[in-house]
């Protein structure tokens, strides 16, 4: 039998072939982004890596930071301290951290920050007016709530320019949600077991009265002749037949009892709770750790950020005041470390609980390994290269109209002393053959 000549589809069959594309097409993608997602475990993070490169490499510098656990049962508190520099050369469009709070990011309410502490100092409230060059040490206590694999950051949110995160680690919180409580004891001595649900069901009751209450009065008048009938009523001058004196009646009475109800209200939480600490709106100051000591002056000369190589060059010219010989330790920026494994002390850089994802494998390259003598100046290239870059998405070096870079160069001596130097500058692509 001929196989029978195609024909143009009629308008109806267009339609069903157009639904059936779309819907093919739906599904691939559907498919492709569940692969990717179940491939990359890091796709479920949290949006961290979203930040421009000027934003992470020149504003908050975070460093020593530690974890204590990496595994917690629900209601078991875990402890994340550590410091961070606020870089001298702080970007132009960001805005100073005239206000800023200081909490712990997490995808959700998945962790409870049970206490907090900018240099000693409680930080329940906003701090104003940090010091840009200067350093501050932070504490974090939190408390494990939903099961599950979290990754947690220390985070300082600066008033303007939105939140900029510490390295993040991966927190496993195991048990189960219900065993989660919150117990607290308030000023007057009441004993509250779970704070999450202290009082909910008081403010439920409260919506079920206005509800309650509105839909009685949205009834009462939805129930009569609506808008037809008034205006026609309206456009024959009879307005005395909108509104009886039952519908004045029943909103004097209504008027009455939510008067009495607010009043009422108010007096019987007043008598109940004589004491109420309102939330509290001001800031609180806190002075910047001393100074640590920088005896090595670096004046970057020139950086670039090889694109296809995924290695960041720098080259300093470096002078050393200080009465001891130092080499380079690390260089990091943006949470991301590079250690130069050659020098003194070089294996105990990294903590066993600083995030392995953040730690360049191959360290950090240097032209030159000499220590630096006391008196000297040298000028040194160092590189920083690793996939890292590309996977933490700071390559827009690239389109940013601020293409500069900063980070925290660090020293040692041979006592092991360390020092640590604010550095920085202009960087320009580049793009090498592969
Ligand atoms: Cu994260």
């Amino acid at each position: 039998m001929p196989k029978p000549v195609l024909e143009h589809p009629t308008f109806k069959g267009k339609i069903v072939l157009l639904i059936q594309k779309t819907m093919k097409q739906f599904a691939l993608w559907l498919g492709l982004a569940l692969v990717a997602g179940v491939a990359t475990e890091s796709a479920w993070a949290h949006g961290e890596r979203s930040q421009e490169p000027y934003l992470r490499t020149r504003t908050v510098q975070y460093y020593d930071v530690h974890y204590d656990k990496q595994t917690v049962k629900v209601n078991e508190e875990f402890t994340s301290i550590g410091k961070f520099r606020l870089m001298e050369d702080w970007p132009d469009a960001v805005s100073l951290p005239e206000t800023v709070f200081l909490a712990a990011y997490a995808p959700g309410p998945m962790i409870t920050r049970v206490e907090s502490y900018l240099n000693g100092v409680p930080a329940r409230q906003s701090f104003s007016k940090l010091e840009l060059g200067r350093d501050y040490e932070f504490k974090l206590v939190m408390k494990g709530r939903v099961p599950g694999r979290h990754h947690i950051h220390p985070l300082l949110s600066v008033e303007g320019s939105g939140p900029l995160v510490g390295p993040g680690q991966w927190i496993e919180v195991t048990g189960n949600k219900a065993d989660y409580v919150m117990p607290v004891t308030t000023m007057n001595g009441l004993k509250i077991d779970n704070i999450e649900f202290y009082g909910t069901a008081r403010a439920l009751k409260w919506y079920g009265v206005w509800i309650a209450l509105a839909a009685f009065w949205l009834l009462f008048w939805l129930v009569r002749p609506l808008l037809l009938p008034r205006w026609i009523a309206l456009n024959k001058g009879r307005e005395d037949v909108l509104i009886t004196s039952r519908d004045i009646t029943v909103g004097v009475v209504l008027g009455v009892v939510v008067v009495a109800i607010s009043f009422g209200g108010y007096i019987y939480a007043n008598k109940e709770y004589p004491y109420v600490v309102p939330l509290q709106a001001g800031t609180n100051k806190v002075d910047p750790l001393p100074l640590p000591k920088s005896d090595v002056k670096v004046v970057v000369t020139k950086a670039t950020y090889d694109v296809p190589g995924r290695a960041m060059y720098v080259t300093a010219r470096m002078t050393n005041n200080g009465p001891e010989a130092v080499s380079i330790l690390e260089f990091a920026t943006a949470n991301l470390r590079f250690v130069n494994l050659q020098a003194p002390g070089a294996d105990k850089v990294i903590s066993p609980d600083y995030p392995r994802d953040l730690v360049a494998r191959a360290g950090m390259g240097l032209t030159d390994q000499k220590p630096l003598m006391p008196g000297e100046t040298r000028e040194i290239k160092f590189e920083a290269s690793d996939a890292m870059w590309e996977v933490e998405r700071l390559v827009s070096f690239l389109t940013d109209v601020d293409s500069k870079f900063g980070g925290l160069l660090f020293f040692v001596d041979k006592s092991g002393n360390r020092m640590m130097t604010e550095i920085g500058g202009p960087i320009l692509p580049t793009f090498t053959a592969l």
